[in-house]
């Protein structure tokens, strides 16, 4: 199947992908034009958090030339989770009936997008994953492969699932998914966040398919990857993890 085929619209409805930028200003214009050469009738939101770059702006301009593509301006950087939460429900306030997540410096292919989309008619939630076969990253540092990999391990070791990349960003969602994931509720900033509604979703009993993309570390601007985003994760996903025992141990024991 081509790119331009692969479109779910008839079966779930209209295609949104929510972008979320933090001086992006020399990839957003890239990642769109790929996005719209590859699944011309998918609308982008760009959620941006102030960024001093003048991104906002330029997607601004975007947006003014283009009506497939929207803008949530942000005040200040306040976090990938933060912005995805308040794309989403900009997304979940409209007609959208998919709604996927996508970094705006090119480590996700737009040209992969048709992928997740295919699989999205047999699933609830589908993970563009690294780490199963058929997946790669591509320019990545060790130490940034190590931690990515590591976390999705220890993050399946603490859940007791068999997803193979649990941290990723590259996701499509139905939008009747994450309507029932109480997003108000969701607290986490950083990475943690790709886990805290991966795990809402397994909690509700949702089907989670993964499918193998190629993510590019990004060749223009900074991560915004930090120790503290690290820390976070872990110690969510340890709360978590034992949350989870402790309501196994219960069970076993009849306890109420
Ligand atoms: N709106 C917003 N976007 C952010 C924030 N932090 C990161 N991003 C965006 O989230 C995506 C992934 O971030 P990135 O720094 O590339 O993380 P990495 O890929 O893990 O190194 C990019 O599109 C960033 O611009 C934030 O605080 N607010
Ligand atoms: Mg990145």
């Amino acid at each position: 199947m081509t790119d331009q085929q692969a479109q779910p619209d008839q079966e779930l409805g209209p295609v949104l992908v929510v972008i979320p930028t933090y001086n992006e200003r020399d990839n957003i214009g890239k990642i769109v034009k790929r996005l719209h050469a590859a699944l011309p009738k998918t609308h982008v939101l760009v959620v941006d958090d102030g960024s001093p770059d003048g991104t906002g702006q330029l997607a601004d301009e975007m947006a003014a030339a283009d009506e497939r593509v929207h803008v949530l301006h942000r005040t200040e950087k306040a976090g990938l989770g933060a912005a995805y939460i308040a794309g989403f429900n900009w997304g979940l306030e409209r007609d959208y009936g998919v709604i996927c997540e996508m970094d705006a410096d090119g480590s996700h292919a737009p040209e992969q997008l048709h992928r997740l989309l295919d699989a999205l008619p047999k699933a609830d939630l589908v993970l563009g994953s690294r780490y199963v076969p058929g997946g790669s990253v591509v320019n990545w540092p060790k130490h940034r492969e190590f931690l990515s990999r590591g976390g999705s391990l220890y993050s399946r070791i603490a859940l007791g699932t068999n997803l193979r990349d649990m941290t990723g960003g590259y996701r499509a969602f139905r939008a009747d998914t994450l309507r029932k994931l109480k997003l108000s509720t969701v607290a986490s900033a950083g990475y943690c966040f790709q886990i805290d509604l991966l795990w809402r979703t397994l909690e509700l009993g949702f089907k989670v398919v993964e499918v193998p993309i190629t993510f590019q570390e990004r060749e223009f601007g900074e991560s915004k990857m930090s120790g503290n985003i690290v820390r976070e994760a872990l110690v969510r996903v340890t709360k978590w993890g034992l949350r989870r025992r402790y309501t196994q141990v219960k069970g076993l024991f009849g306890a109420k």
